[in-house]
């Protein structure tokens, strides 16, 4: 079942960062860092790194590191993103946001924290992969959250409020927002199972279609999904007047272009070997999901 292998995935990664924040220095910040990051998360990033690993016959031992790092980053993300300045959000997870809980100026810092503990989480000694290796991988990580990446996305999620936006200008702001991310989550994989440049860059154009495809669900459960499933307040992107998919052709039209690209994906799949079971019902799972 999927709802087991997100549970014990999660447990994992929770359990390799409590691990890997216990060896540094204590400070104040490690508590609400530990709350934005630890408790809750489906950590769904992690699972499609799992499985790619599965794909690419890579040890699980080889690929934690970089599902923990990606988990910084997206839990970063999430804590700036319910700020007042960007999406103003008091719930997260079935639980107060971080800086709900912590002041603002703390989830600033919090969240800068885990950024940058992404980075020292990859580049640890402790981390056996050749340094080249480590530098390809932090290079392409910096690049996906970044300007070119999550904050550039989110840049443009911000600027496209209340303005009317064509799909494709809507589809490329998704895919640097969330699609830029799994982009790395599969690309990572590939170097480190020593794929072709080619190769690497197919599965990280799979890995951007996953993503999103997953920030398309993201969409149609902030208007069909339940707030208790989905631990967050729903029905926002109408009121806010975001530019999505759904509010600019319907849902059943968003929908419609999800399930082809689910399709796609599933079809370029084929080409990447046979052991991709796993990650088809992780792909199934992004479009069905209520939570
Ligand atoms: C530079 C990393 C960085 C961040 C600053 C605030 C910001 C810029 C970006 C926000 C990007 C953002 C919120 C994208 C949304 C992606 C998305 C669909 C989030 C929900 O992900 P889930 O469902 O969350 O995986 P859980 O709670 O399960 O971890």
């Amino acid at each position: 079942m999927i709802k087991n292998k997100l549970i014990k995935n999660a447990k994992k990664i929770d359990e390799f960062i409590i691990n890997f924040l216990s060896r540094q220095q204590n400070s104040l910040l490690i508590r609400p860092m530990k709350y934005g990051v630890i408790s809750g998360g489906k950590k769904i990033r992690s699972t499609i790194i799992l499985d790619t690993g599965k794909l690419l016959k890579i040890k699980e031992k080889k690929l934690i590191n970089i599902c923990a790092a990606v988990e910084c980053i997206h839990s970063y993300s999430l804590i700036h993103d319910d700020l007042p300045c960007m999406d103003n959000d008091s719930y997260r997870r079935g639980k107060l946001s971080t800086h709900k809980k912590f002041g603002e100026a703390t989830a600033v810092l919090a969240g800068s924290s885990l950024l940058t503990l992404a980075f020292e989480i990859i580049a640890d000694k402790k981390y056996l992969l050749s340094s080249e290796k480590k530098n390809e991988i932090i290079s392409l990580l910096a690049n996906c959250s970044g300007h070119s990446g999550i904050a550039g996305g989110q840049e443009l999620d911000l600027k496209f409020e209340n303005k009317k936006k064509r799909s494709i200008q809507i589809l490329n702001m998704q895919r640097k927002k969330t699609g830029k991310l799994f982009n790395f989550c599969l690309q990572a994989s590939a170097i480190i199972a020593n794929k072709s440049n080619h190769e690497k860059i197919l599965l990280g154009k799979i890995g951007e279609d996953i993503g999103l495809l997953f920030q398309l669900a993201d969409d149609f459960l902030d208007e069909k999904g339940s707030k208790k499933l989905v631990g967050k307040a729903i029905k926002k992107d109408k009121k806010k007047g975001k530019s999505t998919l759904v509010n600019l052709k319907g849902f059943k039209k968003a929908f419609s272009y999800a399930d082809k690209l689910k399709k796609k994906i599933l079809l370029k799949l084929k080409k990447h070997g046979k052991n991709t079971t796993e990650l088809k019902d992780t792909i199934e799972f992004i479009i069905e999901r209520n939570f």
